[in-house]
């Protein structure tokens, strides 16, 4: 079914989502505060609007994306959001989409919150995804509309809960680059092929390890870090091995360093037993 939606903010990601929804046959109004960023999705069919006010009325459903939350209440500031959904993608904190979501009920609106987990050209593609959270009524009136934009998925009434598990993702991704990094940069010391040891080694390895993770999960939440595998005084040998190493190689742990720290606080406290999801206690 084809759908009034309106579009604040064509950045990168806000254009690639307008585009998403033109191409779905929806009815899309535009407004940028630069206007000349509506010019491509005009030309594509989308109406532009002058003014936030003007592009929140034009529909029911208004898709925000602009580059943090004071830009969106300095765009929404003196806009009427009676019967509207604002659905807002801008990436944010959890506590700032609480407030916003309280901010758009008192003008009278819904709220939905998201955390886009793509890149802009990502977008309508497979492997897209769009966290959401907030009104769940608004979420179900719009969950198709959504669905041309990236997959969906709703994560509760919590306006907080989409930014926190994309803030969740991104600091798995930051820790497995952070690691990544440290790796290449020891291989890189001992002159062996970059990219051999990326494709065929540590790519393979990462994902081998990677399926580690709902075991973890199953001992944070049961609170038992009991372990036969591999447990923190193994950890705590092997993260000795690599300081030295990496002096050896003449290369700088910094972007581990403080696993280290956290492993020794934890055997320091006579924890050594115990598996590597107990560190989870010291955070
Ligand atoms: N691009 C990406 O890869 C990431 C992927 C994950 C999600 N993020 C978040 O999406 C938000 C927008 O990001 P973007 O890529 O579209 O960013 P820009 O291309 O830099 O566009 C920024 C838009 O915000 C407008 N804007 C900035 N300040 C204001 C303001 N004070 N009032 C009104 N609009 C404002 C800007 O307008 P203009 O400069 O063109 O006039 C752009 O429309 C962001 O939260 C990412 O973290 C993207």
């Amino acid at each position: 079914m084809s759908e009034n939606i309106s579009v604040l903010g064509l950045g990168l990601m806000g254009s690639a989502l307008a585009e998403s929804l033109i191409r779905a046959g929806h009815h899309v109004t535009v407004w940028n505060r630069t206007p000349a960023k509506a010019d491509p999705l005009v030309a594509e069919g989308a109406t532009r609007a002058d003014t936030p006010a003007q592009a929140v009325s034009a529909s029911p459903l208004v898709i925000v994306c602009l580059l943090d939350y004071p830009s969106v209440l300095e765009t929404l500031k003196d806009v009427p959001l009676e019967d509207r959904v604002v659905a807002n993608l801008t990436t944010g904190r959890p506590a700032e989409a609480r407030e916003m979501a309280a901010w758009v009920a008192e003008r009278g609106g819904e709220y939905l919150d998201g955390g886009i987990m793509a890149v802009p050209h990502m977008i309508a593609k497979p492997g897209a995804l769009i966290l959401y959270s907030g009104s769940r009524p608004a979420f179900e009136r719009y969950e198709q509309v959504f669905g041309a934009m990236a997959a969906s998925r709703y994560t509760g009434d919590d306006p907080g809960m989409a930014p926190l598990l994309d803030l969740a993702m991104l600091t798995g991704m930051y820790g497995q680059m952070a690691g990544s990094l440290e790796a290449l940069a020891l291989v890189r010391s001992a002159k062996y092929p970059l990219m051999e040891f990326t494709t065929e080694l540590l790519v393979p390895w990462l994902n081998a390890m990677a399926v580690q993770l709902p075991q973890w999960a199953k001992e944070i939440e049961a609170g038992d870090y009991r372990t036969e595998v591999s447990n923190l005084e193994i950890n705590r040998a092997g993260m000795e091995n690599l300081v030295r190493a990496f002096e050896e190689q003449g290369v700088k742990l910094d972007l581990l360093l403080p696993m280290k720290t956290v492993i020794d606080r934890r055997v320091a406290r006579g924890l050594g037993h115990e598996g590597l999801s107990g560190l989870v206690e010291e955070l």
